[in-house]
């Protein structure tokens, strides 16, 4: 093998290279994302502030044990190579060293242990079950995941929207979410945590926006054909106002479709819907019944649909009239 003479690879030179290569990778996928849209990396509301410093934290933490284990992976291969014209004395039996043994022990217990603490707070902190700090009375919507479509029903306004969730911004929402269908996951990465839809049970999630905007949501647990068009918008309005004028406009409009147990059976059936649909809410208890939809015998079920049968009866009873056009 050539010789080669005063190497210019000498281990610090090799650490040094490896410590540039991560620096350039990260440079280089730090201007990548620059002219991409990652949401996660975006956040406009308080939850998803908190998980992305928590994420940042986390990824920074783990680059102190990342950094050294790859910069002496290349080092000691290079330093021990079989044609390396140096002398490099070699010690396999070397034992007890209590500086190394120190070192390669006590680092990753410093860092689980700082890991430990961090997670339990932020998990405390971030618990999806928790309020919000906030002097704003909170906002309730309720979320059904549906085969392929999101239903979200705002029982305070006596209204619904298929595949499109309004909310007021600066305003803590309550999520109450369920699934009448498939386990889906609800998901909006500007806002934060993503909460699983399961059917039979009723999970909960605040979160906050905090400006005025058009998020992104989306199923993110596969759910089978209608999956990838599971997705929805997710408009905050700039103040609670701005909702009940939205919410006042569609219970006004007459030709919007009522949504009662009858419609909504209907409407859970398999289908995909890729645009927004507005309905006027005639039963205040439809989640809760699409929630015990799950736990209840077929008997009880019977039961369930005549208490509903009536409910379209009432104060308006003008609506659904024919002079609607079409849209
Ligand atoms: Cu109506």
């Amino acid at each position: 093998m050539k010789k080669r003479g005063k190497s210019f690879w000498n281990p610090i030179r090799v650490a040094i290279c490896v410590v540039l290569l991560f620096v350039a990778v990260g440079v280089a996928l730090w201007a990548y994302l620059q002219g991409k849209n990652v949401a996660v990396l975006d956040p406009q509301g308080v939850v998803a502030a908190h998980e992305k410093s928590l994420m940042i934290f986390t990824l920074l933490l783990s680059l102190v044990v990342v950094v050294p284990v790859f910069t002496m992976l290349f080092t000691i291969a290079w330093r021990y190579r079989e044609g390396n014209p140096k002398k490099v004395k070699y010690t396999p039996d070397v034992d007890g060293s209590r500086w190394m043994e120190t070192l390669w022990w006590g680092v990753p217990i410093v860092i689980i242990g700082i890991l430990c603490v961090v997670t339990w707070v932020s998990t405390h902190q971030l618990d999806p079950y928790r309020a919000l700090d906030s002097k704003v009375k909170p906002f309730r919507v309720q979320v059904v995941a549906l085969q392929w479509k999101w239903l979200f029903i705002y029982p305070d306004y006596h209204v619904a929207s298929l595949n499109q969730l309004k909310i007021p911004a600066k305003t803590p929402v309550n999520f109450e979410i369920t699934a009448d269908g498939p386990m889906s996951a609800f998901w909006v990465p500007n806002l934060g945590t993503q909460t699983y839809a399961m059917t039979g049970m009723s999970a909960q999630l605040s979160l906050m926006a905090d400006h005025a905007g058009t998020y992104r949501g989306s199923n993110s647990n596969i759910s089978g054909t209608g999956y990838a068009d599971m997705t929805f918008d997710v408009q905050a309005l700039p103040t609670r106002q701005a909702f009940y004028e939205w919410a006042k406009s569609i219970a006004n409009d007459q030709c919007r479709e009522h949504l009662a147990w009858d419609e909504y059976e209907q409407l859970a059936k398999p289908s995909i819907v890729n645009h927004a649909v507005y309905y006027h809410l005639h039963d205040d208890k439809l989640y809760t019944d699409v929630v015990n939809k799950y736990m209840m015998t077929g008997m009880d079920m019977n039961r369930m649909n005549m208490s509903h049968s009536d409910d379209h009866g009432g104060d308006d009873d003008v609506d659904g009239g024919s002079q609607c056009g079409v849209g």
